[in-house]
């Protein structure tokens, strides 16, 4: 049973959420994967939030652009952790669900994430995070992520060098 519930607002998000995807896969993890939109489908998001923690549910991943209210509207419906995507698009390219998705009032939090670039990364990455509190499998597998981003590091850079000296 998947712990980790990846929501988005339109299925026209997802090609923007792959490299997220991408990381569950690296991992090893399960998750689901649906679209929901907190102004679309407002009732299934509410049983889907209310009923996740009973569902096995560990965390969430919400995206959403424009007015983004997905993760917010989750988060009111939930205690677990809530991740959320702002997803660039329309016409602000994600300055508008960046800030729905940051400013929410104190009392019903939502993590976000960046807009494009590594955001739905750093969000797949975060998820893994608190899964791998009480997963020790999960935690080698972060630090081994993190020993292959630096030999990555380290081989540009030895490159970069060798290029410079000609
Ligand atoms: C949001 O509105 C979705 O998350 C999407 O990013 C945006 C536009 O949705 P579509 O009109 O493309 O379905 O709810």
């Amino acid at each position: 049973m998947a712990k980790v519930a990846l929501l988005m607002g339109s299925k026209n998000d997802l090609p923007k959420l792959e490299s997220g995807l991408s990381v569950f896969k690296e991992f090893g993890v399960d998750i689901d994967v649906r679209v929901m939109s907190a102004h679309r489908t407002p009732g299934v998001v509410t049983e889907f939030a209310s009923n996740a923690i009973a569902n096995g549910y560990q965390v969430f991943i919400c995206a959403a652009g424009c007015a983004a209210h997905l993760a917010g509207v989750v988060a009111g419906h939930t205690t677990l952790p809530v991740i959320g995507i702002p997803v660039a698009g329309g016409a602000l390219n994600g300055m508008d669900a960046l800030l729905a998705t940051v400013q929410m009032p104190g009392g019903i939090p939502v993590a976000s994430v960046a807009v494009g670039g590594g955001g739905p990364k750093n969000a797949a990455l975060f998820a893994i995070q608190i899964l791998a509190l009480s997963d020790a499998d999960l935690a080698q597998k972060l630090v081994e992520n993190r020993e292959s981003q630096a030999a990555k590091v380290s081989a540009a850079d030895a490159e970069l060098q060798a290029e410079l000296r000609g």
